[in-house]
């Protein structure tokens, strides 16, 4: 018995397993969002079916999502079987976006696991394991192996010293700790060297480069030469490139993660840094060097051509975003429109970026709400809302949530993935606020202040072309 004799596949969308999807019988297989769901109906299906059924998932807490079925079906013997897509093995236990530890994930809750990349797959005889099972499919992206070699520092001052010596002109990249990286970011810039500080580093807005694509352009054209990351791992898909073509590259990181398979990490934090006399003084062997940045107004243009477009209906939000308020930002496009659109000084910027997982970001923004005064507003995506459906029968006073909906997943169509994979659909989230006795408002920015919840639809060919025109 192979993959492609399953009875039935639940397959829970994402870009690292649907490399996967075609060893499926797709006439066997549904699309699903939440993957707790997905294993618990595969967990019913096993109850008559006697046969294995199968749950697939992308990386990350997608996995872990399984843990409760796979239980249940450990001490009911059920045959349950989990398939997860995974990063190859260079890339675990470095704080590679979206990589934690699959294997220890279901230790206690399976008879068989098992670790293969795409190649074996296929070839996989499925009666040979044990169920419940876990097949772990490490997948090689073609984007994601080096095609060179960099030279690697000692973590030390030393090292870093020399990391200077030989790359002086480096880009200062600041992603984000869970305190503020203002300071740190201003005292940076007397350096003279090219800044891009994310959103949840709370510095966007003293970034000498605002805006990712002049990150990217730098990087294809040459002009950047070597990287010092400060802070966990980015969000920027500059910093994914260096994956597959990497430059010399120091991150301070006070996890000690390298957030990539490659380069040299120094286990230090921002606030720690500020005080250490050794790290400023190596600094001042830099030779400043600039890079050109795209003028704020040339996004502006684009808001107007496409008003429907989920960037043009992000920036729309600024004036009803209340001055000192907390704003909690979807993984998804959301977080990376809004740090092109909104960043402001006025805000204090969160997000979940540890593993980067949409499930329980509603939970997240009315824990963040139930620890403070002000007012926060939660953004985000439309299949990471209904993820976290059932949280929004508790939503505190001082949250307000507003979903950006644009009808599926669009970070896969900017991908270019599989469209099936986008899992288009026609909700929203009225009726069901309703029935949860929540105050509802659509596409009304002045209803904001009114109710909890707003809900804005978005056209996403327009924000398709707002992206390729901007990118140009
Ligand atoms: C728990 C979990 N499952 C799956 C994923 C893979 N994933 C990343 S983004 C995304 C779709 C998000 O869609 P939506 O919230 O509508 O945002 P959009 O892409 O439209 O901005 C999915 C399924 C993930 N990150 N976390």
């Amino acid at each position: 018995m192979n993959l492609f004799n399953l009875d039935h596949v639940y397959f829970c969308t994402g870009a690292r397993n649907q490399e996967i999807l075609d060893f499926f019988n797709h006439d066997k297989l549904s699309f699903e969002i939440d993957e707790r769901i997905a294993s618990f109906k595969a967990l019913g299906q096993t109850k008559v079916s006697n046969k294995p059924i199968a749950v697939c998932t992308t990386s990350g807490t997608a996995v872990s999502e399984c843990l409760s079925a796979m239980l249940e079906a450990y001490y009911s013997h059920l045959p349950l079987l989990l398939i997860t897509g995974d990063r190859p093995k260079r890339m675990h236990g470095k704080g590679c976006p979206q990589t934690i530890d699959h294997e220890k994930i279901t230790v206690g809750a399976r008879q068989s696991y098992i670790e293969i990349g795409l190649e074996e797959l296929g070839k996989l005889d499925l009666s040979s394991l044990k169920y419940p099972a876990h097949i772990n499919v490490l997948i090689e992206k073609k984007n994601e192996i080096a095609k060179n070699h960099t030279k690697n520092y000692e973590s030390s001052w030393g090292g870093f010293a020399d990391f200077i010596k030989e790359n002086p002109s480096p880009l200062i990249l600041i992603s984000h700790e869970n305190t503020s990286m203002k300071n740190f970011t201003e005292k940076m810039k007397s350096y003279g060297l090219p800044i891009y500080a994310e959103i949840l580093s709370q510095a966007h807005t003293l970034s000498s480069l605002r805006f990712e694509k002049d990150l990217i352009k730098a990087f294809r054209t040459g002009e950047i030469k070597s990287v010092i990351r400060f802070g966990h791992t980015p969000l920027t898909k500059f910093w994914r490139l260096l994956e597959e073509t990497p430059l010399p590259q120091f991150s301070f990181d006070e996890r000690g993660l390298l957030g990539l398979s490659h380069g040299t990490v120094f286990p230090m934090g921002s606030n720690e840094l500020m005080a250490q006399v050794e790290f400023w003084k190596i600094l001042k062997d830099c030779r400043p060097f600039s890079i050109r940045a795209t003028k704020e107004d040339e996004i502006e243009s684009l808001i107007v051509k496409y008003p429907h477009s989920d960037q043009a209906k992000i920036a729309k939000l600024r004036p009803y975003i209340e001055e000192d308020s907390f704003v909690y930002l979807g993984n998804s496009l959301v977080i990376r429109f809004f740090e092109q659109l909104n960043t402001t000084e006025k805000n204090r910027f969160f997000g979940s970026r540890g593993v980067n997982g949409i499930d329980g970001q509603i939970s997240t923004a009315i824990g963040l709400a139930n620890a403070t005064n002000k007012q926060v507003y939660c953004i985000l995506g439309d299949l990471t809302t209904i993820y976290d459906l059932s949280a929004i029968r508790d939503i505190p006073e001082n949250l307000k949530l507003i979903i950006i909906n644009n009808s599926g997943g669009r970070i896969f169509q900017t991908l270019k993935l599989n469209e099936k994979i986008i899992l288009e659909h026609d909700h929203h989230l009225e009726h069901i606020s309703n029935a949860f006795n929540i105050s509802y408002a659509r596409n009304n920015y002045n209803m904001l202040k009114h109710v909890k919840i707003l809900e804005l639809f978005t056209n996403p060919a327009e924000t398709m072309k707002f992206l390729e025109e901007w990118e140009q």
